[in-house]
C-alpha cells in the first residue's frame, strides 16, 4: 500500500489565500495515483490535532506537509522541526509563544523522513527550482512538522514550504512536486 497524504494550511497574516490549497488541487488533477489531503487550522497544536484524528480514521503511509513561506523564490524541502514555539507574529487564533517547547521532553528536533537527498540531486538534475532548508521555522509549520513526526515516528513524513506564485508560478510547483512525488 502507498497511501500518500497531502495536507496544505488555512490563510494566515495578510495571506488569506495561501497556496498551498492552490497546490493541492493542481496536484489532484496531475499525480498519476489518487492521494489523500486536507486543508489544516493555522493554529499552534490545533493543525496537528486535526490531522491527527483525519489519519486515525483514514490512515496513511507517507505525509507531506506543505505550507507557504512567502519570500523565498524556491521550493525548499525542510531538513528538520524544531521543538520550539516562538513567533512575534500570533496564530489564526491570536496565540504568540514565547520560547515554548512544544514537547518538554522531547527531542530538541526530528528530521526529515523523506527521500530528502534524492529528491534535491534530482531537482538539481532537472533544473527544478528546489532548495534544501534547514529548519521550518518555529511558527506554526515548523509545530505541525514536529507534532506530526513525534507522534508517527515510523511513517515517512516531511516538511516542504512553497513560495508565493509570483516569485514561483503554480505551474513550475506542480511539476515539481509530481516529478519529486513520483519518484
Ligand atoms: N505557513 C506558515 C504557517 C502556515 C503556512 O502556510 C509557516 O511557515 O509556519
Amino acid at each position: 500500500m502507498n497511501r500518500l497524504l497531502i495536507t496544505g494550511f488555512e490563510g494566515f497574516l495578510e495571506h488569506t489565500d495561501n497556496p498551498t490549497a492552490t497546490v493541492i488541487e493542481a496536484l489532484h488533477e496531475t499525480l498519476p495515483f489518487a492521494f489523500d489531503s486536507l486543508i489544516l487550522p493555522v493554529e499552534y497544536g490545533s493543525a496537528a490535532q486535526t490531522l491527527i484524528a483525519h489519519i486515525e480514521n483514514t490512515p496513511a503511509d507517507r505525509i507531506v506537509l506543505l505550507g507557504l513561506a512567502a519570500g523565498r523564490k524556491t521550493i525548499s524541502l525542510e531538513h528538520h522541526a524544531l521543538n520550539l514555539n516562538h513567533s512575534i507574529y500570533p496564530d489564526n487564533a491570536g496565540v504568540t509563544p514565547f520560547l515554548e517547547p512544544i514537547e518538554p521532553h522531547g527531542p530538541a528536533l526530528y528530521a526529515s523522513t523523506l527521500p530528502l537527498k534524492a529528491w534535491l540531486k534530482e531537482a538539481q538534475s532537472m533544473d527544478y527550482p528546489v532548495t534544501l532548508s534547514t529548519d521550518a521555522g518555529s511558527y506554526v509549520c515548523n509545530d505541525l512538522f514536529y507534532r506530526l513526526r513525534h507522534r508517527f515516528p515510523k511513517l515517512p513524513i516531511g516538511f516542504i514550504h512553497v513560495p508565493l506564485f509570483k516569485d514561483c508560478p503554480l505551474a513550475t510547483q506542480t511539476a515539481t512536486l509530481n516529478h519529486l512525488l513520483t519518484l
